[in-house]
């Protein structure tokens, strides 16, 4: 069982400083809500007797991946979340979802301010995310999300070219009229053995069941949350109607309704991103609950910067995460990363960081040349 303890006396935390970073993506994705050319991100850094933490906010500038938006989780944390933890006096890592709890929602900003307050304290106790959450793996296998394209051959050499450089499984977007043509077409280019998989965001309706069902003559791993998130129970009713797996992604917003979602038969593969349920603490319980139903799990991606992939990173490395995730080298998003790159190695896998924390060095320079919006909060 992952460990997820208390210690004895919890940094204080002095000041939170909130640093909005512009930062422009390599290439525009496309997912079948809309196209992102950059990463609005929201970071949190913590200063805590001495000690920092970090931690990045998940919200996409619009709410339409789902209800979050960096704007909303900025205000809910500066006018809602922090002042609960001031009022409540120094709460460890474990505590900060406890005090948030009667906040309803806002799940990714009370992600980011638990892994800044998990970061320093980690720092503080020379432990690393990795030992914390239950690691057992120094290597993990990536995959990566490929966005909806102009045209199935720009496609297939942009599969090419991730293939090339080493990624172990690719994921297809999807939306209709972008789904059968262009998953047959790399099945027939790359081959019976290249891991497959597709993501609809959300795309389709339980009356589209048949014609989800003409993709499993292709063989792919899963299918990532076809219907709308509140729609479990019609998960359940198209897992009856295709053989592909069913695995959720936006509908599982808690261990709770994974649980839920497991037992209706909604999916039999669960995508886990920490900042969708509230934390990497609800993620350790989600892995936990996951694996001993034997249901597999993989780390989704954000499109995060290298503070939130250090993180992804060390809990992929749990015992469950048996399939490659989303979590791809820095340059697939990014020019230039606010940490030293993840680099995919040879054997298509990224490193789990090993020292303090998050184990890894925020560039302070790169930060603040990317900053658009800054401001620091204080106990009052
Ligand atoms: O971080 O590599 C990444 C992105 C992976 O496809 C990805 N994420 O629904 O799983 C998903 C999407 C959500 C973000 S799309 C802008
Ligand atoms: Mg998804």
């Amino acid at each position: 069982m992952s460990t997820v303890e208390r210690v004895e006396t919890p940094p204080a935390v002095e000041a939170v400083e909130l640093i909005r970073i512009r930062m422009p993506l390599v290439a525009p994705f496309r997912t079948s809500f809309g196209t992102q050319t950059a990463r609005d991100a929201l970071l949190v850094h913590v200063l805590a007797g001495g000690v920092e933490g970090w931690g990045e906010c998940v919200a996409m500038e619009e709410p339409l991946y789902s209800s979050e938006y960096v704007d909303a989780a900025e205000h809910v944390i500066t006018a809602h979340l922090l002042p609960r933890l001031w009022r409540n006096g120094p709460t460890d890592a474990a505590g900060v979802a406890t005090v948030l709890e009667p906040v309803k929602g806002h799940r990714m900003a009370k992600a980011a301010l638990e892994m800044a307050w998990l970061d320093a304290e980690l720092r503080a106790q020379n432990r690393s995310f990795a030992q914390r959450l239950g690691a057992v793996t120094d290597r993990v296998r990536s995959g990566v999300s490929v966005g909806i394209m102009p045209d199935v051959d720009a496609l297939l050499d942009t599969v090419q070219g991730y293939l090339d450089q080493g990624y172990l499984r690719i994921k297809l977007k999807i939306e209709p009229g972008w789904d059968v043509e262009p998953v047959r077409a790399v099945r027939q280019r790359f081959g019976d053995d290249l891991l497959l998989q597709v993501d609809a965001n959300t795309a389709y309706t339980l009356a589209d069941a048949d014609h989800l069902a003409r993709l499993d003559e292709f063989g792919l791993l899963l299918i990532e949350q076809p219907l709308p998130e509140e729609e479990v129970l019609a998960h359940a009713k198209l897992a009856r109607r295709v053989r592909t797996p069913i695995c959720l992604d936006e509908s599982i917003v808690s261990a709770v309704v994974a649980a839920e979602a497991i037992e209706m038969g909604a999916c039999s593969i669960v995508n886990i991103k920490p900042g969708r349920v509230g934390g990497y603490l609800e993620a350790v319980r989600i892995h936990d609950l996951c694996r001993e139903r034997g249901v597999a799990v993989w780390c989704g991606g954000m499109l995060e910067t290298g503070i939130g992939r250090a993180a992804n990173v060390a809990l992929a490395a749990l015992p469950g995460f048996t399939l490659p995730g989303d979590t791809s080298a820095s340059d697939r998003y990014f020019a230039e990363d606010i940490t030293p790159p993840f680099v995919l190695g040879d054997d298509g896998c990224l490193a789990v960081p090993q020292g303090p924390g998050l184990g890894v060095d925020v560039l302070r320079d790169v930060v603040d040349s990317l900053a658009t919006a800054r401001q620091t909060v204080r106990p009052r």
